[in-house]
């Protein structure tokens, strides 16, 4: 079903329903989903404009490859200030991905480089197909990241891996890419996006409050000094355990109507 609230989404991104899971593709294979201006705005577009029964996102590329990254037809038109703002645009854009309303699980094939990898690296959860490669050329075609890695990166894979890959265009394959901390499942070619909505439905069910927490709690937490992160952290959970639904579901569990935790 297309999904209406975004009628007005370029025609490079294509959103679509699936019960409470929204599914975003870069729609763009032509150009190896290169991100345009139009294409950037419309993820924030996307994401900004969410309707509320939505409870997790997933985001893949068409074509051959996640995305060739930024449109580099677009770059030589700008100046110095102008490259600033598009640098901003990008991180208000990607904001949106990592801070918005509900986790997003990306779906990773062939070419994730450069701003393609900035995307991947602002969602939550990345599922990567082995024909995946993650690169980033900027250090080859003379410019540097823009759209928020030097921030997100380094949590991921850390700052030396990130430098050595800018400097020496290494590119990394999708097991050596979960193994270093980019993506969190490998799966077979072909198969990326049902694994990506399988996950996205369990995180759906999730209590929107333990999601939120998760999304815009942790993270913070994990940049505060220890003392103050403890503190949070307590603070965080009194929240989530005084919530009645949680209180319902602890209840489930004793009472034998929930779920344990087994190995899948
Ligand atoms: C593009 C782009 C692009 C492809 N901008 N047009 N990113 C890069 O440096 C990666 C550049 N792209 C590539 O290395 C390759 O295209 C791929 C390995 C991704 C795919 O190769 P392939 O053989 O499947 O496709 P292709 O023949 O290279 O490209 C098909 C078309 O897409 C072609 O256009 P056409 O009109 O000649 O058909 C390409 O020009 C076009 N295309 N990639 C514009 N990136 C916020 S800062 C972020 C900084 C960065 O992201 S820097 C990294 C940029």
């Amino acid at each position: 079903m297309p999904f209406q609230p975004f009628a007005d989404l370029p025609s490079s991104l294509r959103a679509e329903r699936q019960d409470a899971l929204a599914i975003l593709r870069l729609a763009r294979p032509e150009k190896r989903n290169a991100l345009d201006d139009a294409m950037v705005r419309g993820i924030e577009t996307f994401f900004t404009a969410l309707p509320d029964d939505i409870k997790a996102v997933v985001l893949a590329g068409e074509g051959e490859h996640f995305s060739a990254g930024l449109d580099l037809g677009e770059l030589t038109r700008r100046d110095i200030a102008e490259s600033i703002a598009h640098s901003r645009m990008w991180h208000r854009s990607f904001q949106q991905v990592e801070f918005g309303r509900v986790p997003v699980v990306s779906v990773l094939h062939g070419a994730v480089v450069g701003g393609g990898l900035e995307l991947a690296a602002a969602t939550h959860v990345r599922v990567a197909e082995r024909s995946a490669y993650y690169a980033l050329p900027e250090g080859s075609r003379g410019i540097y990241v823009g759209g928020g890695a030097s921030v997100r990166l380094p949590r991921l894979i850390g700052a030396s891996r990130m430098a050595e890959m800018m400097l020496t265009g290494r590119t990394y394959d999708a097991a050596e890419g979960q193994a270093i901390g980019i993506s969190h499942y490998v799966v077979e070619p072909g198969a990326g996006l049902a694994k990506g909505i399988e996950l996205a439905r369990r995180i759906a069910e999730n209590e929107p409050l333990t999601n939120f927490a998760i999304m815009h709690v942790l993270p913070r937490i994990a940049e505060q000094d220890p003392t103050s992160g403890y503190l949070t952290e307590s603070l965080m959970a009194a929240i989530a355990s005084g919530n009645p639904q949680a209180q319902q579901r602890l209840k489930d569990f004793l009472e034998k109507r929930a779920p344990k935790t087994v190995q899948q």
